[in-house]
């Protein structure tokens, strides 16, 4: 059973996050995504929609944790599905946003907050949760949530790992529009309208752009391998397995700081 439904109709396309129960992003999951994206470039779209079902709870609970390894490898690295599929829709050539109802958890908010709009129901809420469950996020990570919001914010959002809700995220500029759950349709295809009839190679070039641009932080090779070897001893770590660990086991993690 697929784990997305895809639409198209005339220049937008549409990607709803169908896998039951929370739109766990599995690995499976996130290919399906990123194989749409590629056949949607085919199609010389103007306009991507990233969205759940009506009336989700939950338009995605992050990560699929039961993926997570726990044998010592780095959970988040260049080549798995997460950051892939953050890059897919970075590099996609035309607009894409999120149009968000529910709640959205873990490494899903990177994947929201990786779009180039984001509108999102009242109700909606955000919560980066590295913290809560043990993971070393990775830097490029690390860098797409600086790059929507300020450092005290997002400091925040990552050292409470609690869910913010959608209007807070308006004020401090991560989220475009926030609207009722029964408008958020009609005012993301109004908002579409402009950018659907406004120019597709402009379009492309502008989001390439800002994508270099926002990109463009130089770091040396002795601070990555610092910082991936810091990161090597929190995924070794006996914390780590007891985020995974608790989830699986419905309890709140005991974090011994080991
Ligand atoms: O018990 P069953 O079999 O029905 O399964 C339950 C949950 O175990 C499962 N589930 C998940 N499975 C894998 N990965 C997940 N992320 C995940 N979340 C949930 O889905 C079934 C229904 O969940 P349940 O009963 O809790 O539903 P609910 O409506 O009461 O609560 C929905 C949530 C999303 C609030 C709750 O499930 C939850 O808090 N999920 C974990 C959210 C989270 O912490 N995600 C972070 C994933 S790790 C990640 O994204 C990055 C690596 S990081 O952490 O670094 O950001």
């Amino acid at each position: 059973m697929s784990n997305i439904i895809v639409e198209v109709s005339s220049a937008i396309g549409t990607i709803t996050l169908n896998r039951p129960k929370v739109n766990a992003l599995s690995q499976a999951l996130i290919e399906e995504i990123t194989s749409a994206l590629a056949s949607m470039n085919e199609l010389n779209l103007r306009l991507v929609i990233l969205r759940a079902k009506r009336g989700a709870k939950v338009f995605s609970a992050g990560h699929d944790i039961s993926e997570l390894p726990t044998c010592g490898r780095d959970p988040l690295t260049y080549s798995d599905p997460l950051p892939q599929l953050v890059r897919a829709i970075q590099r996609h050539p035309c607009p894409v946003i999120a149009m968000v109802e529910g709640s959205v958890w873990g490494g899903a908010c990177e994947i929201v907050m990786s779009c180039d709009l984001i509108v999102a129901g009242e109700d909606t809420t955000l919560a980066i949760t590295p913290a809560k469950l043990g993971v070393p996020y990775n830097l490029a990570g690390i860098l797409n949530f600086m790059k929507v919001s300020d450092m005290h914010f997002i400091k925040e959002m990552m050292f409470t790992a609690q869910p913010i809700a959608a209007k807070r995220l308006m004020e401090c500029g991560v989220i475009n529009h926030v609207v009722p759950r029964e408008e958020l349709e009609s005012f993301t295809l109004k908002l579409a309208t402009p950018i659907v009839e406004t120019s597709p190679l402009v379009h492309r070039i502008l989001k390439e752009q800002l994508r270099v641009l926002a990109a463009a932080h130089s770091i040396t090779p002795e601070a990555y391998e610092r910082i991936q070897s810091l990161r090597r001893e929190v995924y070794d770590s006996e914390d780590y397995q007891e985020g995974i660990r608790a989830f699986l086991e419905k309890r709140k993690p005991d974090f011994q700081g080991k």
